[in-house]
């Protein structure tokens, strides 16, 4: 995640623009003064970013009264100027301008805009607290015992297999939430308030603005790609039952209906890599761990991230600044409360980037090392477009570039680069595709169900009364999991995910895991591969870098299916080259699935 309180405020992208309101309370303008006034606007951007950035990244990092204010004031500062500007600009619209103008015209009104001082000011306030709560959020088991941090908890469920530690520790964590639902629900008051003012239904809509598309037509083309992967999930969500059962007893798991989510390894059942141990081949399966090889070698987070730097690198991309090693936070601090998850950061537009992780020595971790770089190179591939182009193509996009790099992590490059001893197995394909399964497909419909829940939210379909209501019927539609304890009282489950509490948007991630595959497939080709895709590895490509780095450098300055055509010749977000990529693990789960059927009778 990147720029936080700018992307809150949708300072995404551009998008159909006949729903927003035409409130032309001025004369409209002429394009020499759209020139000028976009110029402006972008100085002050430039301006005002840096210090918001920087607020943002102190409070981050020491989370206390004071950070939360001084974040706050410079939020509420951005949120003025958004807002400012886009009143501004409405006067443009319709104004035949060059495409690029235009293009930051319709940029400039994807924002919300509140145009009285408290309610801003307010809304700044409760971004700020929203985020230092998460952050700071702890469980306290009592009775002498320490208190545990989101990350001990995580590792419980990553770790045990014990039922009731894993209850325990997922409760303690869903606990936490509800302290906060009651600023958030506020928070989603004035949010909508904001989207309204710019003449979008709700802050839900403007979200779904942002695509180059009609809000209603991105809904449509979320559905058409879910129910093109759903089949994979299902094989994969039937033979994760099995497993699961053999391990927890049919007490635990039943043999049909939503399973329990405190099962998966993962906090949120977002992804299941973690209980790749349970569900991986009887026979054939490599039983190379790299959490073990990065524990033996005691490689620190600096080094894991220069695994990561080394990759771009042999892409022909750039080394990183000087200065990020010096500034980026890579381990969680002993002495105080910070906001662990991680995060990609460009502070000033050009060469001050940094990230913040409290890395830990992982396989999972050093997957997210490489995400978190491919935010910082697509900063660092659009530094000299203007101010309102340094973006993504998309969200999607600036979220699928680090993915993509880190699909070309397979046992082949970990040998070259001296992370694994033995020879690669070449006839443990299926346990390699089925840990990437458990991390890429597991996670969709989570994905689509978060931004479910919150459309539902936004547009007030879903009252705070409801709020967890809809979320587990959500999670038990789409993902098939239930809560394994009653529901709390006034409980905010969904508030427990990073998200949710600092309002990042998150159909981004949806997008990002069927991007990475259309990108790796392309890149690969670009790269001369012609074996299966999940044996590819564009590891010291400069021909597929330069041909990412083409479109990275575009930044958000044309729309995104233009963008995607340079990089893979498509210009729709399809789920068919995940498909191809899974294609003979999908066989695998459809006959291990039969056989485990019939054993179950
Ligand atoms: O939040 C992230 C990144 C930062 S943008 C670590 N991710 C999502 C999550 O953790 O829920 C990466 C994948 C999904
Ligand atoms: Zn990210």
């Amino acid at each position: 995640m990147k720029k936080p309180l700018a992307l809150a405020l949708g300072l995404a992208l551009a998008a159909g623009f006949a729903h927003a309101a035409p409130a032309q309370k001025k004369a409209k303008g002429t394009p020499a003064e759209a020139k000028k006034f976009i110029a402006q606007t972008e100085e002050k951007f430039d301006k005002l970013g840096n210090d918001a950035n920087k607020a943002a990244w102190v409070a981050q990092n020491f989370i206390t009264d004071d950070t939360e204010a001084l974040t706050a004031y410079f939020g509420e500062q951005q949120l003025d100027a958004a807002g400012q500007a886009a009143l501004e600009a409405r006067r443009f619209n319709g104004v035949k301008l060059p495409d690029d103008e235009a293009r930051k015209i319709k940029l400039l009104q994807l924002t919300l805009m509140l145009p009285d001082p408290k309610e801003r000011q307010a809304y700044a306030d409760d971004n700020a607290k929203l985020n230092g709560a998460y952050g700071k959020a702890k469980y306290c088991p009592g009775e002498g015992k320490p208190c545990l941090a989101l990350g001990d908890l995580e590792k419980t469920l990553a770790t045990s297999r014990d039922p009731k530690v894993l209850l325990d520790a997922w409760n303690g964590w869903h606990m936490q939430s509800p302290s906060y639902k009651k600023l958030y629900s506020e928070y989603i008051e004035l949010s909508n308030k904001g989207a309204r003012e710019m003449g979008y239904a709700d802050t839900g809509a403007l979200w779904r603005s942002g695509y180059d598309m009609k809000p209603e037509e991105f809904s449509a083309e979320m559905e058409r790609i879910w129910q093109q992967v759903k089949p994979l999930y299902d094989s994969l969500h039937t033979y994760a039952r099995y497993k699961l059962r053999e391990t927890y007893g049919p007490d635990v798991v039943p043999l049909t209906g939503p399973i329990p989510a405190h099962l998966f390894g993962n906090m949120w059942s977002q992804s299941w890599e973690n209980i790749y141990p349970i569900l991986m081949p009887a026979s054939g399966a490599s039983k190379f761990d790299l959490t073990n090889v990065l524990e033996e070698k005691k490689t620190t987070a600096k080094e894991m991230v220069q695994y990561g730097e080394r990759f771009y690198t042999s892409l022909g991309m750039p080394k990183l600044p000087e200065t990020f090693y010096q500034r980026s936070l890579l381990e969680k601090p002993r002495d105080r409360d910070v906001v662990c998850h991680a995060s990609a950061w460009q502070l000033d537009g050009k060469d001050d980037v940094r990230i913040k992780m409290c890395i830990r020595p992982t396989e999972e971790e050093f997957a997210v090392i490489h995400h978190e770089l491919g935010h910082i190179y697509y900063d660092l591939a659009y530094k000299n477009q203007s101010n309102l182009f340094r973006n993504g193509a998309n969200d999607g996009f600036h979220e699928a570039i680090g993915d993509t790099i880190a699909l070309s992590i397979t046992p082949n490059y970990l040998k070259k680069v001296g992370l694994m001893n033995e020879n690669p197995d070449p006839n443990a394909d299926i346990g390699v595709l089925l840990k990437r399964a458990l991390a890429k497909v597991a996670f969709l419909p989570f994905a689509y169900s978060v931004d479910k829940w919150r459309w539902d939210v936004y547009a007030g379909k879903t009252k705070p009364a409801d709020y967890d209501k809809s979320w587990w019927q959500l999670r038990e539609q789409y993902m098939g999991v239930k809560r394994p304890s009653p529901m709390l009282a006034d409980g905010f489950d969904a508030g427990a995910k990073y998200h949710v509490a600092a309002d990042v948007p998150y159909a981004r991630y949806f997008l990002a895991h069927l991007l990475q595959f259309q990108f790796h497939r392309a890149l690969c080709k670009e790269a001369g591969f012609t074996g299966p895709l999940h044996q590819c590895s564009i590891y010291g490509s400069e021909k597929a870098g330069k041909k990412l780095w083409s479109m990275l450098e575009m930044g958000t300055s044309k729309p995104w299916p233009e963008e995607l055509k340079v990089a893979t010749g498509e210009d729709r977000i399809d789920g068919q080259a995940l498909l191809d990529y899974f294609a003979p693990l999908k066989v695998w789960l459809d006959e291990q699935n039969k056989q485990l059927a019939a054993k179950a009778k």
